[in-house]
């Protein structure tokens, strides 16, 4: 196969042509490999997470509350097997790629030429298929296997090799993510090349979070967790399908999308009229993507302590995670669409509690993506093609994050 040397210049040159062949030959030379589940594990200093092939996922995420009881904080379910078999909940931890968030009409323009990607949502009567394209298209990245390349104590590496013209977007893609763990943190990175045409590429990390475990025996929903977003005073404008209109707006103080002027509750503005239909059509709640303004202070490293972009707290559990990013953009899912048919991991929720099915209901959990500008590809007046179109030669698409958690044990009564 093609070597694919700017990788080399990232310093990551890994063993490709050996994982693309499915073998699992590179896998356990210095990890474990997978457990009976299909789950990789790796291990940090008071954090252990473990991780499927399908969609690079993340499948366990466990940290000990303020009484010492381990909690998995993350959605998903009990065996990689399973993620493949119900494509009712999808989107579980994954990597939604190659083009994360809504593309409008399915269609965007590079250098004059009209590309037309596969829809999947929003079906109508003139387009049966869907109005738009989520989060890659019907068989986006986070419905595929990737490969492991690397696996060790603390670090694990899928890649995938994305074909030209899958779900219509041009030009091949090679994307490596590395997952590790240190003391209490999870960092993330996402580096990918479009090798062989100028295409969009935005990437980011779908989990659904509930600080609590999903076994807070006061509420099973996360609306009392307090959510922080100190530098996105604005958001993108979006219809009543999701779909970015182009307009930057204002999060006045005090409006329901006002979560940068001081920590609030989820549910702590929902009651608001303003809240009804703030996350489409008949829908009460957040799907919003905020932007993040860092710059207007001068050069910033988005690494440095204490400069989170968003800060998420569950007192019930003392939970807390920050989390840093080098995006400038974040998207927060309040579970406004969960029905209480997902079920809950063994290792989640209260296993002797009837008040409580073991299922996540509406508003019980919460979905934070570091991303960019939400479909910046069919918005040029915002300027961003340097943050979403890539092609050979040029630099790399690179995401970096990390989530960094604590116990915060500060109680409001
Ligand atoms: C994976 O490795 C094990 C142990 O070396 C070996 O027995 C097995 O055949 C390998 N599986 C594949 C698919 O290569
Ligand atoms: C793996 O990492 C954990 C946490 O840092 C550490 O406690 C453990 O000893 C490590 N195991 C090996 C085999 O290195
Ligand atoms: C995987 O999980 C599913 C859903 O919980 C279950 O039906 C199935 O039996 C499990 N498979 C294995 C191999 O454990
Ligand atoms: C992906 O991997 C899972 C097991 O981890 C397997 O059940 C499924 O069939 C695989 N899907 C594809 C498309 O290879
Ligand atoms: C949507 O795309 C179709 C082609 O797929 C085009 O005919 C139509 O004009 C587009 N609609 C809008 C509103 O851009
Ligand atoms: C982990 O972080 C805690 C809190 O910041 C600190 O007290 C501890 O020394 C750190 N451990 C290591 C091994 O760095
Ligand atoms: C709820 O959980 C907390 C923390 O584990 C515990 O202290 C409390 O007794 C529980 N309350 C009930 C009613 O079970
Ligand atoms: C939990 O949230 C509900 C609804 O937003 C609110 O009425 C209640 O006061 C909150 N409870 C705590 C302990 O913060
Ligand atoms: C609006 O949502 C409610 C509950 O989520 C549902 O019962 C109702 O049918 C929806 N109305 C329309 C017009 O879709
Ligand atoms: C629950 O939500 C799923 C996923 O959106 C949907 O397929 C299913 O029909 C819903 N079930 C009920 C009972 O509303
Ligand atoms: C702990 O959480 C509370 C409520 O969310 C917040 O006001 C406070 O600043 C947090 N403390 C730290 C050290 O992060
Ligand atoms: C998949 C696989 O072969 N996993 C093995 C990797 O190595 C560890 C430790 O030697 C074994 O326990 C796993 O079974």
């Amino acid at each position: 196969m093609r070597l694919h040397t700017g990788l080399a210049s990232l310093g990551l040159l890994l063993p490709l042509a050996s994982a693309q062949s499915g073998s699992n030959s590179s896998t356990n030379s210095t990890g474990a490999g997978p457990d009976e589940n299909g789950l990789y594990w790796i291990y940090g200093e008071g954090i252990t997470a473990a991780f499927i092939t399908y969609g690079a996922s993340v499948s366990r995420l466990l940290i000990h509350d303020k009484y010492g009881v381990e909690r998995d904080l993350v959605a998903g379910f009990d065996n990689a097997t399973a993620y493949t078999l119900d494509p009712v909940h999808p989107h579980l931890g994954g990597v939604p790629g190659r083009y994360a968030n809504r593309i409008q009409n399915s269609t965007f323009e590079i250098d004059g030429q009209t590309y037309h990607v596969t829809p999947n949502e929003n079906p109508t009567a003139q387009a049966p298929e869907g109005a738009d394209t989520l989060h890659g298209g019907p068989d986006g990245w986070d419905y595929r296997n990737f490969t492991v390349v690397s696996h060790t104590n603390d670090s694990i590496t899928f890649s995938i090799v994305d074909p030209d013209g899958k779900e219509g977007f041009p030009g091949e893609v090679v994307s490596y993510i590395t997952y590790t763990l240190r003391n209490m943190t999870w960092d993330l990175k996402m580096v990918a090349l479009a090798t062989t045409k100028k295409t969009p590429i935005m990437l980011s990390s779908h989990v659904y979070w509930n600080l609590d475990g999903y076994a807070n025996n006061e509420t099973n929903t996360a609306l009392n967790h307090t959510f922080y977003l100190p530098h996105s005073g604005q958001r993108v404008g979006v219809d009543n399908i999701l779909i970015p209109t182009g307009d930057i707006v204002a999060n006045k103080q005090g409006s329901v999308n006002d979560f940068w002027s001081a920590p609030k509750q989820i549910g702590a503005d929902l009651q608001k009229p303003e809240a009804d239909g703030n996350c489409g059509f008949n829908c009460t709640g957040y799907d919003t993507c905020w932007l993040i303004n860092r710059s207007q202070d001068g050069p910033y490293d988005w690494h440095a302590e204490g400069d989170f972009v968003a800060r998420l707290h569950s007192e019930w559990s003392g939970i807390q995670v920050e989390v840093y990013t080098d995006q400038e953009a974040f998207q927060m899912y309040s579970c406004n669409s969960q029905n209480a048919t997902m079920p809950l991991k063994t290792t989640q929720g209260l296993h002797d509690n009837p008040d409580f099915p073991r299922t996540i209901p509406q508003y019980g959990c919460l979905v934070m993506e570091v991303e960019d500008w939400i479909d910046a590809i069919n918005h040029p007046e915002w300027q961003r093609e340097k943050k979403q179109i890539y092609g050979p030669g040029g630099d790399p698409y690179v995401l970096q994050a990390s989530y960094v958690f604590s116990i915060n044990d500060t109680t409001t009564s």
